[in-house]
């Protein structure tokens, strides 16, 4: 595996509840680092990300908070695609799933057909005329394919497009009407919950490794950790019933590492003001260091 470097971003804007701000200094509290070091991972550099207070580029986004996830969103597409460009491998901890844009625009400035897959029990396509709710996290997949007034190349010049055809939903379960109907017409891969019990997530992930990353040059992952079932994952902002079990998650993440496929991830969604005794918090650092075990092995 190339050499990682860790980006944190604790920004949680792009949420409608406040805490997921939080989750990298907490999931670091908890012995992130630690839990490295015994599966023999090592971490190149640590990056802070924080809004570094550029101005926005003049365009108008009728949401929530959408300056600050604009400049959040600027600032971490110059880090990964500094990250990308040494040969390194980005990780993202976030915050909220709006830095996905962020880390789409850095990485589509290097790779020109990324594939992504997208671990989520909702499908964060909404564009800013179609969002139920005004929050910046439930745009970023549509501002990836350049189909809301929001691009990628407005947080950074030269960032591109995901194409519909790279894109593989995993764990969706709360789409809004008009998510629904773009994924229809454009034919987005979507592995539902029914259908990860019907065909199990080993073959899955197998399915979705070929689909996104078939004439591919990079593969990324964005994992929501709202795919995983309430009941197992409470800690989070928008919680959705009859997601995946954690051991499907590790599973699922396991899978992936050992691909040695992946070119770039990102956490996101832990919100540990809402969790029940960091269990939450303990699964994402669990899963975190499973992942980047498993790549390297
Ligand atoms: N689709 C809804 C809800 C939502 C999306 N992402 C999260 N929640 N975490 C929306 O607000 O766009
Ligand atoms: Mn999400
Ligand atoms: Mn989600």
């Amino acid at each position: 595996m190339n050499k990682l470097t860790l980006l944190s971003v604790p920004f949680g804007l792009g949420a409608g509840t406040p805490g997921s701000e939080q989750a990298p200094g907490h999931i670091y509290q908890l012995g992130l680092f630690q839990m490295l070091q015994q599966h023999g991972c090592t971490i190149n550099k640590l990056k802070d990300v924080i809004n570094a207070g550029m101005p926005s580029p003049v365009i108008q986004v009728p949401m929530n908070h959408s300056d600050e996830v604009i400049r959040t969103g600027m600032a971490l597409a110059r880090a990964v695609k500094e990250v990308v460009a040494a040969g390194q491998f980005p990780f993202v901890l976030g915050g909220d799933h709006s830095l996905a844009m962020g880390t789409l625009a850095g990485l589509t400035s290097h790779y020109k057909k990324l594939g992504v897959i997208w671990i989520d029990a909702h499908a964060d396509m909404n564009t800013e005329l179609t969002s139920p709710s005004g929050n910046m996290h439930g745009i970023p997949l549509a501002v990836a394919q350049g189909r809301a007034q929001l691009s990628l190349s407005h947080l950074l010049p030269g960032a591109g497009t995901i194409a519909p055809g790279n894109i593989v939903l995993i764990g969706a379960r709360d789409l809004d009407p008009a998510e629904e109907a773009f994924i229809q017409a454009e034919g987005i891969s979507c592995f539902r919950m029914a259908d990860i019990r019907r065909l199990g997530i080993h073959a899955v992930i197998t399915e979705a490794l070929r689909m996104a990353g078939d004439a591919a040059d990079g593969i990324h992952l964005s994992f929501d950790i709202d795919s995983v079932d309430p009941s197992e994952a409470p800690g989070t902002g928008t919680p959705v019933q009859g997601g995946l079990t954690a051991e499907e998650a590790r599973e699922a993440i396991r899978l992936l590492g050992i691909s040695k496929r992946m070119t770039s991830a990102e956490f996101v969604e832990v919100n540990p003001l809402l969790d029940h005794r960091d269990q939450t918090s303990l699964l994402a650092m669990e899963l975190i260091a499973l992942f980047l075990s498993s790549m390297k092995s």
